[in-house]
């Protein structure tokens, strides 16, 4: 009987990942009684009410439970309004989110031409001048730091704009910003949206689910097409425009005899610095005295993504990830900043010997050590950072480094996929379209966003790419979805094996894997431009919602991955968001924003948690759009020839630990 328990036990813990690392330490937590987010997941469960979007809390009359026989709350606002409330102040949330991290960037890029911020400095001047032409800024004979300094004041005042749209917009197909006008919501300011989204959603305000749901959609816009969008652009003039990079995934990649200090968060700004000062010799030899052979870095979340991808660090896990980072005993500090940090690091680190360290003035840890980030003095308080890590080496006790790591090829900006298209004479998004028309690719798919501990970790993400590209389909992966991919292996060569013929065919002629890593959650603007070059190059239609593509973010779980939903659809992407609807106990509201925003904006927002039935959907919305266009039917029995076959460029020189001795 006892075995039996202990084997349903092991059963249960098999069931929360595909990954089998995570698995590994799960059963470290249990036999060390470490509470982490999947054995709380078991003891809470969410509240239906809430889970819903049938809970109405923005007033202290309440919170208001509509269920059974109560239909209105005590106000009279009824389940239409409080369910389109909810997600509307979602996408706001989302939307702030990622763009305070955009005006950080911004800030940083103004303190780096002025002097102010010496430590950092200008790297891509070619997309500087790109970026300056977008804005309006005039670059011809200035110095870059001249135009730097004009672009990061323009963006800033893109933040501020009390009217007029974003500059940003004018980047769209001309067809989509015409829908958007003619709807009114083209974005003014980004802060002016948030403040007005949650203005709109105070108590006795806007009371129309339709016109809130408007809303919802530019709130998301400016987003996409502004605080994410700059924060791409700005991270790429500060740090550079990335280019394919191999590196390696999971706990192996931790070492037994350095210091191990994980970077966790999402702003380049601080991850960046962190990079450089782990090479001065100086730090390292600090790392010596303790008796560490050096110090070796990885990453966790978002931070991981923009680390990864220009610099080769590599990925340590996804956002479920974090706390059983800690359970290994081999890092020394956990280094966070903003976003996705969960707070039970800190009680899982009390057991070991890891120290959080906090370094954003907007977010501070209860009992987290806190050493104060500032641009100004960076290089010396990364230095301290790694210092405190260092010191805490010898404290380390045992470790358990579970031996498994996998190999990965990351780094591809839009600007880079349309070189490899196009070749540096020639970028062009051609080849791709001419692909697509001719079926040997059916569509692509844009599959990103977070991981949720109320779904079996990893399964969906990769289950999905699998079957998209099973199916001729090309996939562009961010977030924590690219990091599942990596550890899983589905952004290594031989992937291309499990490609269908058209997509192996076109992967081997031009050198493009067939899932490409394209960065963070901010980065997921790259893919509206990667969409957008698209749909304007020809052949394709006239606009993003012609287009035979999908968006799918399957195990999502932040208000950020609500603002991306819905710039995606707004931008007209159709796109599956998993585990569950936020707006279930409305079904009007559903209808809104799926037959409802088809009619709107050419693309439906859909929650379906059965993510084999969504892959079905996905697949025939793109057969759909190609049956629109009237290109050939897809017929994967033309393109049955292939041998694997992968570019020399992608030799995998950073392959192993970014381990600096
Ligand atoms: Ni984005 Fe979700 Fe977080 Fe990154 Fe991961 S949880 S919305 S993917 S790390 S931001």
């Amino acid at each position: 009987m006892a075995e039996e328990k202990k084997g349903s036990a092991k059963e249960s813990i098999e069931s929360k990942s595909i990954d089998p690392v995570v698995v590994e330490m799960l059963e470290k937590a249990q036999a060390e009684g470490v509470s982490t987010i999947f054995s709380r997941s078991d003891e809470t469960k969410p509240c239906p009410i809430g889970h819903d979007g049938n809970c109405c809390k923005v007033c202290f009359m309440g919170p208001c439970r509509l269920v059974g026989k109560t239909t209105v709350g005590i106000c009279g606002a009824t389940k239409e309004t409080v369910a389109a409330r909810n997600l509307t102040r979602m996408s706001a949330a989302g939307s702030a989110s990622h763009s305070d991290h955009g005006r950080d960037m911004a800030h940083t890029l103004l303190a780096a031409a002025t002097g102010e911020a010496p430590d950092y400095g200008i790297k891509d001047d070619k997309k500087l001048r790109v970026v300056a032409h977008y804005l309006g800024v005039p670059e011809e004979g200035r110095s870059k730091e001249e135009v730097a300094i004009d672009v990061a004041k323009t963006a800033l005042s893109e933040f501020g704009r009390q009217d007029g749209e974003l500059i940003y917009v004018q980047r769209a197909p001309a067809r989509r910003q015409e829908i958007w006008r003619k709807l009114g919501i083209v974005p003014r300011g980004i802060d002016r949206e948030v403040v007005e989204t949650f203005h709109r959603t105070h108590m006795g305000n806007d009371q129309d689910a339709e016109h809130l749901l408007d809303q919802a959609m530019r709130v998301a816009l400016a987003d996409g097409w502004g605080g994410s969008m700059l924060s791409t652009d700005i991270s790429d003039i500060l740090f550079g425009t990335p280019g394919p990079v191999a590196a390696s995934a999971n706990f192996g990649t931790l070492r037994e005899d350095e210091v191990n200090i994980v970077i966790h968060g999402h702003e380049p700004s601080l991850s960046e610095i962190i990079v450089a000062a782990a090479s001065d010799p100086e730090i390292l030899d600090y790392a010596k005295s303790k008796g560490a052979k050096g110090i070796n870095l990885s990453g966790i979340c978002c931070t991981a993504n923009e680390v990864l991808m220009r610099q080769g660090v590599p990925l340590l896990g996804n956002f479920l990830a974090q706390e059983l980072a800690i359970l290994t005993g081999a890092v020394e500090a956990m280094v966070v900043d903003v976003q996705c940090i969960m707070q039970g690091i800190v009680a899982v680190a009390e057991d070991y010997h890891t120290k959080i360290i906090s370094t954003s003035r907007k977010a501070k840890i209860a009992g987290a050590m806190h050493i104060e980030f500032h641009e100004d003095k960076a290089m010396e308080i990364a230095k301290e950072i790694l210092r405190a890590a260092i010191d805490n080496y010898p404290n380390r006790g045992k470790v358990h480094i579970p031996d498994v790591q996998e190999r990965l090829i990351a780094g591809f900006s839009h600007e880079y996929i349309a070189y490899m298209l196009g070749g540096s004479l020639r970028e062009s998004f051609r080849p791709l379209n001419d692909a697509i028309m001719a079926g040997r690719i059916r569509g692509a798919a844009g599959v990103v966003g977070c991981n949720n501990a109320r779904a079996t970790h990893d399964v969906e993400h990769v289950d999905i790419v699998r079957e998209m590209i099973k199916n001729d389909v090309l996939v562009v992966t961010t977030g924590c979805d690219a990091i599942a991919c990596a550890k899983l292996g589905l952004l290594t060569p031989e992937i291309m094996e499990h490609c269908g013929p058209g997509l192996k065919e076109i992967c081997q002629t031009i050198g493009i894997p067939p899932v490409l890593h394209m960065g963070s959650c901010v980065d997921n603007t790259r893919i509206l431009t990667v969409v957008t070059q698209c749909a304007t190059e020809g052949g394709l239609g006239e606009d993003i919602s012609d287009l035979p593509v999908v968006g799918f973010a399957p195990e999502w779980m932040s208000e950020k991955a609500i603002s991306i939903g819905i710039y995606f659809v707004a931008s007209g992407v159709t796109t599956w968001m998993g585990v569950g609807s936020p707006v279930l106990g409305c079904p009007e509201v559903t209808k809104l924003i799926t037959d409802g925003w088809r009619e709107k904006v050419g693309a439906a927002l859909y929650f379906e948690p059965d993510h084999k039935k969504a892959v079905a959907e996905a697949i025939a919305h793109i057969d759909a759009k190609r049956k629109a266009l009237k290109l050939p039917d897809y017929d994967p029995t033309k393109y049955a020839r292939s041998e694997t076959y992968f570019p020399g460029d992608f030799a995998l020189e950073k392959h192993g630990a970014y381990s600096i001795r």
